[in-house]
């Protein structure tokens, strides 16, 4: 459903009417609670993760699993990793995101289309069973990229809530989709770790200001609209408090798209790269935005529905 929306800057259409996740579209900021279930599948249903492994999931809203690369598989990955960032036909690529400090290369979007041993990884059972049974049916990727988090000044990501922008920009209509995010290097609590709070997933902060046109083109270096508003951080802080993604090369942290998340600048000697991967499920595909004049790019939020199989 799409209702006219007219504001001093243009008039557009939106997706507003029966929207249970309103967001940019007021100066106040909310918490609405969530309605959804976070496993959908039933806890018996086929694939690596165990009925406890859910259940933390369902609580948490994350799960880590150590060792899902091997060792050999992890070097080879960090090779691909060192050939797409020195590829100058990758570089070049729109889906190539540079640091906006630096001309580092920052994130390769799409990058399972890119590299085929990425586009592997996604069929992999290791990685697509857990996201089967996490979203309860057929999945596709919403979005894949690789984080390079470079040593000596990688830039972070201030806290936000993925399904924010999937739902304002993507038009992600519910919170039924999972990233995997599997490290390639060393995950130590100074370089820049993932930092998440635990069972901030069930509560969706409706967060100020306004998407602008073409935001992906600077918010992929810095987000700043669809990042909660100070109080609403601070409080979800206190609520939940902070968990570190720590772990040996070769681990993934699969966690869900609402959870309140972020990491800091990487200031160490020690590059902190992952591979990350969304999975949303079928019965959840994108529509219309629900926040922006219209949606991102194809390598940033995928149209293509096609399950993975
Ligand atoms: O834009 C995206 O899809 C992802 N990137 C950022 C910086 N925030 C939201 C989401 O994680
Ligand atoms: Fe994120």
């Amino acid at each position: 459903m799409t209702a006219v929306v007219g504001n001093d800057a243009f008039t557009r259409l939106r997706n507003t009417a029966g929207d249970r996740y309103p967001t940019r579209v007021s100066q106040v900021p909310a918490f609405i609670d969530r309605a959804e279930p976070t496993v959908w599948g039933d806890r018996s249903s086929a694939g690596m993760f165990g009925a406890q492994e859910l259940d933390a999931h369902e609580r948490d809203g994350f799960v880590q699993v150590p060792g899902l690369l091997t060792g050999d598989e992890v070097a080879a990955y960090r090779a691909e990793l060192d050939r797409l960032a020195e590829d100058p036909g990758v570089r070049s690529d729109e889906r190539c995101v540079i640091e906006k400090s630096s001309d580092e290369v920052r994130s390769i979007f799409e990058v399972h289309r890119i590299s085929e041993a990425i586009g592997r990884l996604v069929r992999d059972e290791r990685v697509l069973s857990r996201a089967r049974q996490i979203l309860g049916s057929d999945v596709y990727v919403h979005q894949s990229r690789i984080n390079y988090k470079p040593g000596l000044g990688g830039g972070g990501f201030y806290w936000h809530s993925d399904f924010e922008t999937w739902h304002a920009e993507d038009g992600m209509p519910g919170p039924r989709a999972v990233s995997c995010s599997i490290s390639l290097t060393d995950n130590h609590p100074f370089n820049g770790c993932l930092m998440i709070m635990p069972g901030s997933h069930r509560t969706f902060v409706s967060c100020v200001g306004e998407t602008p046109e073409d935001n992906h083109l600077s918010s992929l270096k810095e987000q700043e609209i669809g990042t909660p508003d100070a109080d609403s951080v601070t409080s979800l802080g206190n609520r939940h408090g902070i968990a570190m993604m720590t772990g040996d090369a070769g681990a993934a942290t699969f966690f869900d798209a609402n959870c309140m998340h972020g990491s800091g600048d990487n200031i160490t000697p020690y590059p902190r790269s992952n591979i990350f991967l969304v999975f949303n499920s079928v019965q959840n595909t994108c529509v219309q935005p629900f926040a922006a004049p219209k949606p991102r790019p194809e390598h940033i939020g995928a149209r293509d529905f096609t399950p993975v199989r």
